[in-house]
């Protein structure tokens, strides 16, 4: 009977460090009608991610004065110092709530996300900064 519960929190034990090493971690963004990022009410929020760690990014979007011909009403591009896309963080926003599973940049340093959508007169301060780290 001991043997059985050590046995049954040993396999509890496995199965939550392999929830925890599959599970991206979330962050939530709102892309906001206001043409401005907002982290936790945060305007032109920092966030940080881990080199190459994979994350979910929640985003929420809600439509500026204009939107694109496609429906989308913000963007969302990740670049890098020298101003080059980083690949894959190339993200067109439908109104409403969208995911997407990405994987940082390998590269440490300060990259910046910028909209794409020319959304409203303020679509040239919508920005925000990304931090990746060791
Ligand atoms: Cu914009």
């Amino acid at each position: 009977m001991r043997t059985l519960g050590l046995l049954l929190a040993g396999l509890l034990m496995m199965a939550a460090i392999a929830t925890t090493q599959t599970t991206p971690r979330t962050i939530e963004i709102l892309a906001d009608k206001d043409s401005q990022y907002k982290v936790g009410g945060k305007a032109s929020p920092t966030i940080t991610l881990k080199a190459g760690e994979q994350v979910k990014l929640v985003i929420t979007a809600r439509k500026a004065k204009n939107m694109n011909r496609d429906g989308s009403v913000h963007g969302f591009a990740l670049l890098r110092k020298n101003g080059a896309k980083v690949a894959n963080w190339n993200l067109l926003l439908h109104e409403g709530v969208q995911e997407f599973v990405l994987q940082a940049p390998n590269e440490v340093g300060e990259y910046h996300v910028v909209c794409t959508v020319i959304c409203s007169s303020g679509h040239e301060d919508m920005n925000m900064t990304v931090m990746v780290t060791d």
